[in-house]
C-alpha cells in the first residue's frame, strides 16, 4: 500500500496506524502544490486534491480519512474492535474528529479565512476539545484501554492545537504528552522529518 501523505497533515493519523498494525505500506509525499515526490499530479491519484489517499496493492485508491482508517483497522484485524460497544464508541469518537475537530481547523489553514472565522473556530474547537477531555476520562487511550483507530486522529487534533495555540484540557496535554513517546508516534514523526514541538510544524 502507498499512503499519500503531507507532513503533519491529517495523512499523520493514517501513518500512525499504519505503524502500530504493522501492515507494509510506503509513504509517498505530495507537496502544496499537489506534485507526488516522484513528480506526478495528485489530481490524478485523487481528484478531490485531498490527503489522505490510499492505493491499494492492486492500484485501487481510498479516499476520505475515516474510510482509510476503517479500511486499515479492517485489514490488521487491529484498532478497532470487531464486536461490542466499543466499536461504535471508536467510530462515533473518528466521526467527531473529521467533522467536528478537523473542521474548525480549517480557518487556521486557509489565509483568507477572517478573524471573525477564526475566532468562532476557536470557540468551537475549545468546546470540543472539553468533549473529548470528559469521553477520556482517567482512560489511557480515548476509547476503553486499547488504542483504537480515534487514538491517532486525536494525537493530530492535538498537535494542531499546539501549532495553532488552541488551550485544551489538561487531562489532553497529559495524554498527547504520553502519545508522543508511543513507538508508533515516535516513528511517524520522524519518517515526516517532524519535531515532536507541534509549534515547530508547517513552519
Ligand atoms: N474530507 C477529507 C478532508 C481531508 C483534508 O482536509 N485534507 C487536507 C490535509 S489535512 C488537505 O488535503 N488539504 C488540501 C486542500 O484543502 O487543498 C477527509 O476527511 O479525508
Amino acid at each position: 500500500m502507498i499512503l499519500y501523505y503531507a507532513p503533519g497533515g491529517c495523512s499523520f493519523a493514517d501513518h500512525i496506524a499504519l505503524i502500530e498494525t504493522a501492515l507494509p505500506y510506503r509513504l509517498m509525499r505530495v507537496d502544496r502544490g499537489k506534485r507526488t515526490e516522484d513528480g506526478r499530479d495528485f489530481l490524478t491519484i485523487n481528484p478531490k486534491g485531498l490527503l489522505p489517499a490510499l492505493e491499494l496493492d492492486d492500484g485501487t485508491v481510498l479516499t476520505e480519512n475515516l474510510a482509510i482508517l476503517v479500511y486499515i483497522a479492517h485489514q490488521a484485524g487491529a484498532l478497532l474492535p470487531e464486536n461490542g460497544l466499543d466499536r461504535w464508541r471508536a467510530l462515533e469518537a473518528t466521526s467527531f474528529m473529521t467533522t467536528e475537530l478537523h473542521t474548525n481547523f480549517r480557518p487556521f489553514f486557509h489565509r483568507d479565512a477572517t478573524s471573525v472565522e477564526r475566532a468562532k473556530a476557536r470557540r468551537l474547537l475549545v468546546k470540543h476539545f472539553a468533549t473529548v477531555a470528559e469521553q477520556l476520562a482517567d482512560r489511557p487511550f480515548l476509547v476503553g484501554d486499547q488504542m483504537t483507530i480515534a487514538d491517532p486522529y486525536l494525537v493530530v487534533m492535538l498537535m494542531w492545537a499546539g501549532k495553532f495555540e488552541i488551550e485544551v484540557p489538561k487531562r489532553l496535554s497529559g495524554y498527547l504528552a504520553r502519545m508522543k513517546t508511543t513507538p508508533s508516534v515516535v516513528r511517524a514523526l520522524a519518517d515526516e522529518g517532524l519535531s515532536p514541538d507541534s509549534r515547530q510544524w508547517f513552519s
